[in-house]
């Protein structure tokens, strides 16, 4: 799993891919799946999609790619994971398996600060390393955008350590990355009992010269009773905007503090966790065309029972997304594949809003609808062949990686369905 080469000696995708099926919602919201689908790609982008009978002439030149049948969706998109950390928090999952809460193990001196320890610890080439290998079993299932989020630092040169990080990644594997700054995820130690204080620097200082630096496309908090207040969340949005940073928040995860409202009042791309949303936050999303990203895995992990509101999210029209939250207390997961099947059995979304959700609604979290998670022309070819003959396949196998082919921004840099020969 961790032997992909460079992206300078991947393939270019460039020519016509045919013999595809294209899954529905692949061409947008509405689109009904096509048999027999052609996808041309010149310099990198796509220039032509339909059905195989009807490619213009001029495109029979180009190199033939024979997609043997493969299932295609858009390149799949994990827009909230925390890839880039130290180490790992398997005793924590011990001690809540011994009876501890989330909480309990947070207000003992684990939990996150416990990553931040370790983080603090390791230099940028070894937070680099341990990133790259957890990102490749991202990409082997076909994602092609991520959302990397920093907050195992919570000071500037840490912050700074683990974004650079999240760009490096961007560069070395040919993924597109949307850094978060989350410095308000947790109070660092040397903050104990000063946590407005410890906001003001975030607020004055880091959000500041990390934005100067470019280091940050978008800002989160973690507003919560064992993170920062809603007040404190303001502080950090005000901060955000006079920067015009868009924001996000984790929100309603463990209780129902109103973090979805006033994050929806700025305008935020999308709520995260949100077990504990209520009605006038869901309506609030829905007036700022706020995403709501689940987030079955620190849901599992966590055993947590409180679900999130499904199905009045689904009657607001609220769109949906579908991540990891890759992290190494919550959701120590490194499988969007198997976030869809979570997705669907534990919060039961259909098959079409969970396929949507890690495509369509997860480039949206990320203001990223213009270039992701659909097929279209001019469009960057980010496109995944699925060895499977139908759409809920992809919901359906539990741990079973099917061994897809990747076209990641125009280069085929994930070549499994070649090594497996054609489609089921
Ligand atoms: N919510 C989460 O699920 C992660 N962070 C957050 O704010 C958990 C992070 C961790 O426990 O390390
Ligand atoms: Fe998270």
């Amino acid at each position: 799993m961790h032997t992909q080469s460079s992206p300078q000696s991947w393939s270019s995708a460039d020519g016509v891919w045919h013999h595809l099926q294209l899954a529905e919602q692949a061409l947008g919201p509405d689109a009904p799946a096509m048999a027999d689908a052609a996808i041309v790609v010149e310099q990198a982008s796509v220039s032509w999609v339909g059905a195989r009978t009807d490619i213009p002439e001029a495109y029979k030149r180009l190199p033939q790619h024979d997609g043997h049948g493969a299932l295609v969706t858009p390149g799949l998109v994990d827009c909230h994971t925390h890839l880039v950390y130290a180490g790992q928090r398997a005793n924590e999952f011990a001690m809540r398996l011994a009876g501890a809460s989330y909480e309990e193990v947070a207000r003992s001196g684990g939990g996150i600060v416990s990553s931040v320890r370790a983080t603090r610890q390791a230099s940028e080439d070894e937070l680099f390393e341990s990133a790259a290998h957890r990102l490749q079993d991202l990409l082997a299932e076909g994602v092609c955008a991520i959302e990397i989020k920093s907050g195992y630092g919570l000071s500037l040169e840490h912050e700074r350590k683990q974004l650079r990080v999240a760009r490096r990644l961007e560069q070395a594997f040919g993924v597109t990355v949307r850094t978060t700054f989350l410095g308000a995820h947790a109070l660092p130690p040397e903050y104990a009992g000063r946590s407005d204080d410890y906001i003001e620097r975030v607020c004055q200082e880091m959000m500041p010269a990390l934005a100067q630096e470019r280091l940050v496309d978008a800002v989160d908090v973690f507003c919560e009773t064992i993170g920062f207040t809603l007040a404190q969340t303001e502080r950090v949005f005000q901060a955000a905007q006079s920067l015009g940073l868009p924001v996000k928040l984790h929100a309603e995860q463990l209780s129902d503090m109103g973090g979805s409202a006033l994050a929806a009042r700025y305008g935020a791309l999308s709520c995260d966790h949100i077990e504990h949303l209520s009605d006038p936050g869901i309506a609030a999303m829905h007036r700022a065309g706020t995403v709501a990203v689940l987030l079955p895995g620190a849901y599992y992990t966590l055993r947590e029972t409180q679900l999130p509101p499904i199905a009045a999210l689904r009657r607001a029209g609220v769109p949906m997304a579908v991540s990891t939250d890759h992290n190494p207390g919550t959701s120590p997961i490194l499988s969007l594949l198997l976030m869809i099947n979570m997705a669907c059995t534990l919060f039961r979304l259909t098959v079409p809003e969970a396929l949507a959700g890690v495509t369509r609604n997860a480039a949206q979290a990320l203001g990223l609808s213009a270039s992701h998670g659909q097929i279209g022309i001019g469009r960057p070819a980010n496109f995944v062949l699925w060895p499977l003959s139908d759409v809920a396949q992809l919901a359906y196998w539990v741990g079973q990686r099917p061994a897809c082919s990747v076209v990641r921004q125009g280069r085929l840099a994930v070549d499994g369905m070649a090594l497996r020969g054609s489609a089921v």
